[in-house]
């Protein structure tokens, strides 16, 4: 019912390189059918990225935009620019984001809008830290994130959106959550979409990220309410992220 969504999130590593192989790896996958697999590399990338995976079943993804379209904003780059680069989605609201430049729950829904109103999906990230998880407190943070974002659009937006739950304590350390907390987590955000609409709890793409790997992403995956992955690391190398997508499958 919901189809599958893998996304590798490069962050601020790979190269022009590594966008080649990709491209050759890819135009000689088979990837499971009905998974839709996207790849985020840094902004400089893209138009490297759109040629090498022209003849992939890659789609291209950004890591940010600005909540402007246009305008006096040095170093920085909008939505309707990434939309001339076949950019389909955009990362908004990832713990990076959120920690190391400050990014509020008010400008991650302006990221999201702009999103929205050029046509690209914007894929929520929300999670907690070791603290909050440690003190009790993941459903309450998850929720407060995810609601923030949902309960200001229209009804129909909430459709265009995914999230992906990524525990802060979870990313680039190496430790992942357990199928079970991931599952937990998941569940709670989809039955509080519920409370807006129950067709729309049925069809929201829940992602999973934070130190998703080969070995432990098709045991993940098999979670009820566990759509697909946001992978970093494991995102950097060609047959590791294509072992993920046909976990997949
Ligand atoms: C979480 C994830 C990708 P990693 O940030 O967004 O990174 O898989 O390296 O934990």
């Amino acid at each position: 019912m919901r189809t599958p969504l893998i996304a590798g999130n490069w962050k601020m590593n790979g190269s022009t390189a590594l966008i080649d192989a990709f491209g050759d790896a890819f135009a000689a996958a088979k990837l499971p059918d009905g998974v839709d697999v996207v790849v985020i590399p840094p902004f400089p990338y893209l138009e490297a990225a759109r040629n090498a995976f022209a003849n992939t079943p890659l789609q291209l993804g950004a890591q940010t935009l600005n909540p402007q379209h246009s305008g006096a904003h040095t170093g920085e780059v909008s939505g309707r620019m990434l939309k001339e680069f076949d950019v389909a989605y955009v990362l908004v609201g990832h713990s990076e984001r959120r920690q190391l430049y400050r990014e509020s729950d008010e400008e991650v829904f302006d990221r999201l809008i702009a999103a929205l109103e050029v046509g690209m999906i914007p894929i929520l990230c929300v999670g907690e830290s070791l603290e909050e998880r440690d003190a009790g407190n993941t459903m309450e943070v998850v929720l407060r994130q995810v609601g923030y974002v949902m309960a200001r659009l229209e009804p129909v937006q909430r459709y265009q959106v995914v999230v992906a739950y990524e525990p802060v304590w979870a990313i680039g350390t190496g430790r992942t959550a357990t199928p079970e907390q991931a599952q937990d987590v998941m569940a709670g955000i989809r039955s509080y979409q519920a409370s807006f609409d129950k067709t729309l709890a049925e069809q929201l793409k829940l992602l999973y990220g934070g130190s998703m790997n080969a070995n432990n992403a098709a045991e993940l995956l098999a979670q009820p309410d566990i759509d697909g992955g946001l992978v970093g690391g494991a995102s950097l190398k060609t047959d590791d992220f294509y072992a993920i997508c046909q976990s997949a499958g």
